[in-house]
């Protein structure tokens, strides 16, 4: 009964609560609950208000028409209005719009539902993690509320541990993609608003006490001392040591974990094998509280920078990137490894060492995959076109998304950028808004290069690369569309550009459409010698750009969006893509493969 009762307080205390991250899920016990789920299509929320607005999961015992409830009649006679095993099925993971054609442009409330049996053994716990749901979600499991979560691209995880039967437990998650101003992203962006449980659906199993998180990378400026931190989750003083080992550095540092469960150390090693893009070292890591072993893979380096150069492990590198739409070959959300890796070995095809993940932060798969190839990684949040840097609950909205990503994905040393924001208009309270999100960067980790894809702006013919936010930047980046929303392309030659920050400046997009397959002249939109031409022509243009240490034009591969609707030729695509949707390179990647090889070899 005493066992019970720890139990209980242990787990009822979590629940309907924000819950903190769990990271490295990859690496722990579970099962996945991806597979055939059932949805039930809801534009009016019949399942989540009474038909006058009564909000069920507010009710103290919500009717049997709250779907949540995945309720059937127990006699012929009840009546009961929906039937979730009776409802068509969808792959989860997996966005709607372009699994079921008839939610190709769908946005607003679909319900998803999971059965499954789980035998939980004493003293064990439970947590669902969810790798991302677009855009809301309000999860429920067996009828009560695990909580609801905003924000399209990141991780959350809820603790189910007094909730989860051996038999019959029914998962049922709302999802709403509806676009609102105030939201992050804002209504209006460039990219195809997917909605639905787009990443995997997971169950952890945990003992009562656990690493929750970590942190072990190498402490900034410094190749021979790795630093960080171990947190335990519901810390246990009996049982406070921790050990954090290497096996192939012989390291095998212990520590005692403070009252909070934390753990900080500083352990220093003089033989590491510096991770980079031509050597992608990665050290496995075992991280034993109480015989609890965690692993992972985890590689060193430093990044900084110096004056106009960027430093990794001491050594001034160039960037040799791509920009990258978190989208598969098909029209969809990409998420599995092997989308991942589709999308990688066309950035390694190119001749890249770095990949721009725009505009959001995407799945873990293509960062666990960088980590392995080599790729530098430049991680965004979607701080995209016009948010409403006026309202705090915006403001936080995208602080919590960069928490989140900053969270799941430090330990990766593939990641050298974290970047703010996109192409924000100027104002004093987007000026703070960002310098805000900057400041919380550095508090959260302070080893990483912070950026944002900046505007510019005409100044006697000289494109001027000079926002205010630069001041707080370490790597001045901009957009520029020389040749396709402006710009003569025969005069790219005599376009110049200048920076009043002695900063290393990356041209985070460049490019313009082109139909694969469509051909012309030179000079005639949309056929791939348009854009061939401009490629030529931006990059004998981007070579004289000061302090140029990289460029990720924009984009691999052409991508959806609402926004691109020229018939025969865009039909629903952005075709910035060096790269058909349906996988076939363009001339302009030629170009840039060309320039790309001259450039490694300097
Ligand atoms: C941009 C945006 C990107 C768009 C691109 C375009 O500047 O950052 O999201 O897709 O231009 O194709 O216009």
């Amino acid at each position: 009964m005493k066992k019970l009762i720890t139990l209980l307080l242990l787990t009822t205390v979590f629940i309907g609560q924000a819950q903190n991250l769990i990271s490295n899920v990859p690496n722990r016990t579970t099962t996945s609950l991806n597979g055939v789920w059932n949805y039930i299509i809801d534009p009016y929320q019949t399942g989540f208000y009474s038909f006058h607005l009564d909000q069920y999961d507010k009710q103290e015992k919500p009717s049997n028409g709250a779907f949540f409830n995945n309720y059937h009649a127990v006699n012929k006679q009840e009546l009961v209005e929906y039937d979730f095993d009776k409802s068509p099925k969808i792959n989860i993971p997996g966005d709607w719009n372009s699994q079921v054609p008839e939610l190709k442009y769908y946005e607003g409330n679909i319900w998803f539902k999971k059965s499954f049996d789980y035998d939980l053994k004493d003293k064990k716990r439970l947590f669902v993690y969810f790798g991302a749901i677009n855009y809301k979600a309000d999860v429920y499991l067996n009828g009560k509320k695990l909580g609801n979560h905003e924000g399209g691209f990141t991780p959350f995880n809820y603790e189910v541990t007094s909730i989860v039967k051996p038999k019959d437990n029914y998962l049922v998650i709302k999802v709403d993609n509806t676009r609102h101003k105030e939201d992050v992203p804002t209504i209006n962006t460039d990219w195809w608003n997917y909605g639905g449980i787009t990443r995997d659906v997971t169950l952890i199993e945990e003992n009562g006490s656990f690493v929750e998180d970590y942190n072990i990378q190498l402490k900034k400026g410094n190749t021979a001392l790795i630093s960080g931190f171990v947190k335990i989750n519901n810390f246990n003083s009996t049982q406070n040591q921790v050990t954090v080992s290497i096996p192939e550095l012989k390291i095998n540092y212990k520590g005692k974990a403070s009252a909070d469960g934390t753990v900080n150390f500083e352990i220093p090693s003089k033989k590491i094998s510096l991770w980079s893009s031509e050597n992608p070292k990665l050290y496995e890591v075992i991280i034993d509280y109480n015989g609890q072993k965690l692993k992972d893979n985890i590689g060193f380096r430093t990044i900084e920078t110096q004056g106009d150069k960027i430093l990794l492990n001491g050594k001034q590198i160039f960037l040799r990137g791509i920009s990258i739409h978190e989208e598969n070959a098909k029209g969809g959300r990409a998420n599995s490894e092997e989308d991942a890796l589709r999308l990688l070995s066309w950035a390694q095809e190119l001749g890249c060492n770095y990949v721009r993940l725009a505009h959001y932060p995407h799945n873990e798969n293509i960062i666990r995959l960088a980590d392995k190839l080599g790729l530098m990684v430049w991680e965004e949040i979607p701080v995209y076109w016009t948010v409403e840097f006026t309202n705090e609950k915006t403001y936080q909205n995208a602080q919590d998304q960069l928490t989140t990503a900053i969270t799941r994905d430090k330990n990766r040393a593939c990641i050298i950028i974290w970047s703010m924001a996109n192409e924000t208009p100027i104002s004093d309270a987007r000026n703070t808004f960002i310098k805000n999100l900057v400041t919380h960067t550095k508090s959260l980790d302070n080893t990483r290069l912070i950026s944002a894809a900046l505007l510019t702006h005409n100044v006697n013919g000289v494109g001027m690369i000079d926002d205010e936010i630069g001041k707080s930047l370490d790597i001045i980046a901009f957009n520029q569309y020389l040749g396709w929303y402006g710009g003569n392309l025969e005069n790219a030659e005599k376009t110049f550009w200048d920076t009043p920050y002695n900063k290393p400046v990356i041209v985070s997009e460049f490019g313009g459409d082109a139909k694969q397959g469509f051909h012309g002249e030179k000079n005639e939109r949309w056929t791939e010698e348009y854009q061939e031409y401009l490629y030529i022509q931006n990059l004998k243009m981007i070579e004289k750009i000061p302090h140029l240490s990289g460029l990720s034009p924009w984009i691999l591969v052409d991508f959806r969006s609402p926004k691109r609707l020229l018939p025969g030729i865009q039909d629903g695509y952005n075709r910035k893509g060096l790269i058909s949707n349906d996988g076939n390179k363009k001339k302009a990647f030629y170009i840039m493969q060309d320039w790309y090889a001259k450039k490694k070899k300097e």
